[in-house]
Order: structure tokens, then C-alpha cells, then sequence
């Protein structure tokens, strides 16, 4: 008898402890969780790899961005004028309207503000358009493009972003869908009238808010 229930003792504390363990496990991390993870997301470790089926070879000597359009300061800059400019750096989430998300993507790059600083769009600029060395384009709000965790990327958790990845030079915009963050990055065009983008001419939403899951239309 004294072993039966010494085993019940054990059972009964074991059990205990899984509910301990359960309340912590299944309870505040989910709601941390649930507060994280867009809806219709899945979270992913790994990072996948999407495109128009054409990934730009781009050595550094090779790349140029040119950002002009309505700006007081139209500029074109090789990687080392790239270099020359104050180093930002930031932690965000990725969200791809191909339901994954990933955490803690860490970006080194020059903010957008900064880019923004140095070509002063004019008053009546209202759109970025973002383009690709492979053609795409993707369009977005110039007050969502100024957010402060918005980058010109050239470094992913502490590696050149790879050529898959659109280095090298990619655009980071963390609080809309990954389509608006155009890899391989060539030409930066601010207009006054909104212009729609590969994606968004083709079905996407005009704007790929997660949280809302604003993934078409
Ligand atoms: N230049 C360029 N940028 C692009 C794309 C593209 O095809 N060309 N695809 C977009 C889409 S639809 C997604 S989901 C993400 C994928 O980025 P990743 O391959 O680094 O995950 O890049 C976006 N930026
Ligand atoms: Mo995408």
C-alpha cells in the first residue's frame, strides 16, 4: 500500500507539474503570440525564397540606385557613396501574404528617412514607387515609406543579403506584406499620384496591411 500511493504521490505531482508547465506553455506566450502573429499567418524559421523567376547577378561594384522623380536633390549612388551614409539598424517581423511569417529579421542598411533627408521630396509628393534590376515595381505611400523602421538593406542578422534574398541592396518596409519590400533594389521614383505596382495591377491590394489581411483586391 505505502508504494501504491507513494506512486500515486508521484503521478499526482507529475501531473502537476504538467499543468504548471501547460499554464505557462499554452497561456500568456499565446496571447503574446496571438498579438504578434498577423491572422492567417503561420510563423516559419526558415526565410523562403520568392520571385518572378530571375534573380539580377549584381556584383557591388556594378549596383546604382537612382531615386528621383518629384525630390529637390535627384541622386545617383554606387555602393561605397551607399557606405558613406549613417548606418541604421533595426529588428522587425516579416509577414508574406503566402501565409509565413518570420520574427526577428535584424536589417543594417540607410534608413529611409535618411534617404529622404537627402533628397527632400517635393510638397506635393505623396508616392514612392520602388523598383527592381529584374523589372518589378511595387508602389506605396511616401508617409508609410517614411516610417522609422523603413530600410535600405544591405545586411540580414549580420551577412550581405544574398542574391536570392535581392542583395545588394534590398528595400525593408516591415509594416506591410514582403511583396512591398522590392529586392534588388535599382530606382526609387517619388510622384504625386499613386502609381500601382507589379503585384497590385495583377490582384494584389493596394496597400498589404497584415493586420487587417489586406492580402487582394
Ligand atoms: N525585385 C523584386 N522584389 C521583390 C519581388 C520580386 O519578384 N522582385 N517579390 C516580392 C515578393 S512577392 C515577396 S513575397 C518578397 C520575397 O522576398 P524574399 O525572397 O527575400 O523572401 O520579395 C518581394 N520583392
Ligand atoms: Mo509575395
Amino acid at each position: 500500500m505505502t508504494s501504491d500511493s507513494g506512486f500515486k504521490d508521484k503521478l499526482v505531482a507529475a501531473k502537476q507539474a504538467w499543468a504548471r508547465a501547460g499554464r505557462l506553455q499554452t497561456g500568456s506566450p499565446d496571447k503574446a503570440h496571438a498579438r504578434r502573429l498577423p491572422p492567417g499567418q503561420r510563423l516559419v524559421t526558415n526565410w523562403p525564397v520568392l520571385d518572378l523567376g530571375m534573380q539580377p547577378d549584381l556584383p557591388r561594384a556594378d549596383w546604382r540606385l537612382t531615386v528621383d522623380g518629384a525630390v529637390v536633390n535627384p541622386i545617383v549612388w554606387g555602393w561605397d557613396e551607399l557606405c558613406a551614409q549613417p548606418v541604421f539598424e533595426d529588428v522587425s517581423d516579416i509577414h508574406c501574404v503566402t501565409q509565413w511569417s518570420r520574427y526577428d529579421n535584424h536589417w543594417r542598411g540607410v534608413s529611409a528617412q535618411h534617404l529622404l533627408s537627402v533628397v527632400q521630396p517635393l510638397p506635393h509628393a505623396n508616392h514612392v514607387v520602388l523598383h527592381g534590376y529584374d523589372g518589378y515595381t511595387t508602389n506605396l505611400r511616401l508617409d508609410h515609406f517614411a516610417e522609422a523602421d523603413c530600410l535600405l538593406a544591405y545586411s540580414h542578422d549580420g551577412a550581405p543579403i544574398t542574391r536570392e534574398h535581392g542583395g545588394p541592396v534590398r528595400m525593408v518596409i516591415p509594416r506591410f506584406y514582403l511583396w512591398k519590400s522590392a529586392k534588388w533594389l535599382k530606382h526609387i521614383e517619388f510622384f504625386v499620384a499613386d502609381k500601382p505596382g507589379f503585384w497590385e495591377t495583377r490582384g494584389y491590394h493596394n496597400q498589404g496591411d497584415p493586420w487587417t489581411e489586406e492580402r487582394y483586391g
